[in-house]
């Protein structure tokens, strides 16, 4: 039908949906527009969180993680914390596409699409990326992930404020010794953002992917939602697709892609279906901030935020060019 193609993406990555958008529309397939358009973000350096040279962690280091689903065969392939190989969304295509596996992390993931094809060792951090790492360490080093530490030097080593054995449960507040309470701090959210992109191809073949640095100063070893279906992205071309970006430490506890797209199985359009899954991890983390983008069979679509105001970027053949839409938490 007249419908297809479609390409919805999180955010105003709108020359990542073009490029998508151009494959598709030549007839190539979902999986290949979500590759070019993803790949896309990860050469322009989207909002300088995605690609190579973009957010660092508590080291300095830029690290990938990327995922693909191909929602005809429920095939997914990943790679998380890779920190030697700059194209994330073609290594997740070659786990796919060569291997019995889902993800695969780490220095390995690096070897394994080096193997593969793409180039490498790269170094993945840049004048921008060491820039950032270098203000934020004269600034004190927040905001930070950590939880119930002392910082030992002001910027780590990190040391547990109180000892927390099997018996003894909570950290008291009398241990904690007058120590600032930092928590676990999500200022920095806004300069992280993940691009996670649908297609519709013009077969009616729906795929997803996923490519971003995930959190600004994480601690290093810290894999988000990006790599993992279901949270980040999923698709299922009986039902659509569903794109995610946000607090990925919080939003992978509850798959909210996954929840959406079973949603709009049982018959919620994707509006409802992505509110549902936004208000199911604010009602347990009220801080929380986070987006989901969603697409059924229709070539309806809906975005749900909270904590922010989200943006997504849509090309359908009704268009002219692609238009971004907002959505108010
Ligand atoms: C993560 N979800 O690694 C990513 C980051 C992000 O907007 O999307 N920020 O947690």
């Amino acid at each position: 039908s007249g419908k297809y193609p479609i390409v919805v993406s999180t955010w105003p990555f709108v020359d990542a949906v073009r490029a998508a958008w151009r494959v598709a529309d030549g007839g190539f397939s979902a999986v290949d527009a979500v590759v070019e358009g993803c790949s896309t973000c990860e050469e322009l350096r989207c909002d300088g969180t995605v690609g190579p040279g973009g957010s660092p962690d508590e080291n300095g280091e830029t690290t990938i993680d990327a995922l693909i689903m191909n929602g005809a065969t429920m095939e997914v392939g990943a790679v998380a914390a890779m920190r030697f190989v700059k194209d994330g969304i073609r290594a997740a295509r070659l786990v796919m596409q060569h291997t019995e596996h889902t993800l695969l992390a780490g220095e390995k993931a690096s070897a394994f699409a080096i193997a593969m094809g793409l180039p490498g060792p790269a170094n993945l951090s840049s004048a921008e990326s060491m820039d950032k790492w270098t203000k934020w360490r004269e600034n004190g080093c927040q905001p930070n992930f950590w939880k119930n530490v002392v910082p030992v030097d002001g910027c780590g080593p990190y040391q547990p404020k109180c000892n927390m054995g099997p018996s003894e449960g909570e950290c008291p507040a009398s241990n904690l010794m007058g120590v600032t309470e930092s928590g676990s701090s999500y200022v920095g959210l806004h300069s992280h953002d993940t691009i996670s992109m649908a297609v519709i191809d013009k077969m009616g073949h729906v795929a997803v992917g996923t490519s971003t640095n995930g959190a600004t100063f994480k601690i290093p070893g810290r894999v988000g939602d990006g790599p993992i279906a279901g949270s980040s992205a999923y698709a299922d071309e009986e039902v659509g697709a569903c794109g995610a970006t946000g607090d990925g430490d919080i939003m992978m506890r509850f798959l909210p892609c996954y929840q959406t797209v079973e949603s709009m199985r049982q018959g919620m359009g994707p509006e409802l279906a992505a509110k549902d899954a936004i208000s199911r991890i604010a009602r347990k983390f009220p801080d929380f901030v986070g987006a989901v983008v969603a697409i059924n069979k229709n070539g309806e679509h809906a975005g749900a935020c909270h904590g922010w105001t989200f943006k997504y970027s849509v090309r359908s053949p009704e268009m002219e060019d692609v238009k971004v839409f907002t959505v108010l938490p």
